[in-house]
């Protein structure tokens, strides 16, 4: 798939002013830092599509965007930025839970993990719901130039037994080196069909 426009549309901060979209859709989840913006960016090939990195923990809102005139892709709250209380910390889950639960138009959740991270309940958590709802879910392992090719595999095989995917499930991904960016166009494309 060969992106030709993508614009934002808006950011909304409860799940009763989610838009109505008749567009197939797509999230991105993931902790906070995970680089769910960098990876927005990256596959839109927008770099200032979605503001990335500088206070992690900022992004409480979910952010629609509009992507060749018929798709929706989604930036979702970053869950558990350690230097945040844990208030706030927890406080986006109703909204992403509410997501999950509202959006007839979902296809895809693209779950992040850090590629040097084992992901725990949060992530597992994440997983159950979706199954719940029946929402396809491709785990991507970010920022994999942090790693060299051998242990980008270790890693990989590490993420998957700890969410019980299969390991070819486990996309790489890379803001820096656009690692990853046609597999998951390519799988955007085979699910908005
Ligand atoms: N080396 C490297 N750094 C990345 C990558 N993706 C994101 N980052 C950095 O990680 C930090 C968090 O990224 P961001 O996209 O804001 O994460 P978000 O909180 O999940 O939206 C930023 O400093 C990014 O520059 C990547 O693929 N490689
Ligand atoms: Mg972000």
């Amino acid at each position: 798939m060969k992106v030709k426009d993508v614009r934002f549309l808006k950011s909304v901060f409860s799940t009763a002013a989610f838009p109505a979209l008749p567009y197939p859709e797509f999230a991105f989840m993931g902790r906070s830092n995970v680089g769910k913006s960098s990876l927005i960016n990256m596959l839109t090939g927008k770099k200032d599509l979605v503001k990335t990195g500088s206070r992690p923990g900022v992004t409480q809102s979910v952010n629609f965007f509009i992507l060749n005139g018929g798709i929706t892709l989604t930036d979702l709250p970053g869950f558990g930025y350690a230097k945040l209380p844990a208030s706030v910390r927890n406080g986006f889950l109703p909204l992403i839970r509410g997501y999950v639960e509202n959006r007839d138009m979902l296809r895809l959740v693209f779950l992040l993990v850090d590629i040097r991270r084992v992901p725990v309940d949060f992530e597992r958590e994440m997983i159950t719901l979706l199954a719940e709802r029946s929402v396809p879910v491709a785990v991507v392992a970010t920022k994999c130039d942090k790693l060299t090719r051998n242990r980008q595999m270790a890693s990989a095989r590490a993420i998957a037994d700890a969410l019980s995917v299969g390991v070819d499930s486990v996309f790489f991904s890379s803001a820096k080196t656009n690692d990853g960016r046609k597999e998951m166009l390519r799988l955007i494309e085979e699910y908005s069909r």
